[in-house]
């Protein structure tokens, strides 16, 4: 499990090199707008339980064989375990934005993912709509220039939505 800088330092140190001066300026542009980042995932958090809600509810708007008899979240067993699922992942997203890699999200959450999903017979490729849907609502709310200083998010916004690509691809 990496953050952005023990991901440089671990890749420096297998080549035996020092940190290079355009690793510097990367990492000095991360923490420069340092403060973006926190207060995305500070946002994302505190909508957590609307951005699954939401999410699992247009999804079922969309593949209504999910929750009838027979669906792979009828029942109210599965339902509770389809939107922790969701919740599950969107947590994991947080800890990505928060340090700047992806290794977390990789090793405690996607890994083996694919492979659960298969052995319980759970639709992989509904679960990524789903984290797209996530994904859309996280954004919109993440990047709301209304209640802080305007400013240049398309960078961190891009990074974002990539850890929900790198989930529903993990899972499609
Ligand atoms: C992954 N999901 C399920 C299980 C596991 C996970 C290990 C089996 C055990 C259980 O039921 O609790 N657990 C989950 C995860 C991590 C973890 C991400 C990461 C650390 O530890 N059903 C649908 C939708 C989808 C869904 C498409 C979007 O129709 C999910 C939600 N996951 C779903 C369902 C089950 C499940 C289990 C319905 C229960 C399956 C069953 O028992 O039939």
């Amino acid at each position: 499990m990496y953050d952005a800088f023990a991901k440089v330092v671990s890749q420096a140190d297998s080549r035996g090199a020092y940190i290079s001066a355009s690793q510097i300026d990367a990492l000095n542009a991360m923490v420069a707008d340092g403060s973006k980042r926190l207060d995305a995932v500070n946002r994302i958090t505190s909508n957590s339980s609307a951005i699954v809600a939401n999410a699992a509810r247009a999804l079922f708007a969309e593949q209504p064989a999910l929750i009838a008899p027979g669906g792979n979240a009828y029942t109210s067993r599965r339902m509770a375990a389809c939107l922790r699922d969701m919740e599950i992942v969107l947590r994991y997203v947080t800890y990505a934005i928060y340090s700047g890699d992806a290794s977390i999200l990789e090793d405690r959450c996607l890994n083996g993912l694919r492979e659960t999903y298969l052995a319980l017979g759970t639709p992989g490729s509904s679960v990524a709509v789903g984290i797209g849907k996530m994904k859309d609502a996280a954004i919109a709310i993440a990047n709301d220039p209304n209640g802080v200083t305007r400013g240049d998010c398309s960078a961190l916004m891009s990074e974002i939505g990539s850890y929900f690509d790198k989930a529903a691809a993990a899972v499609a």
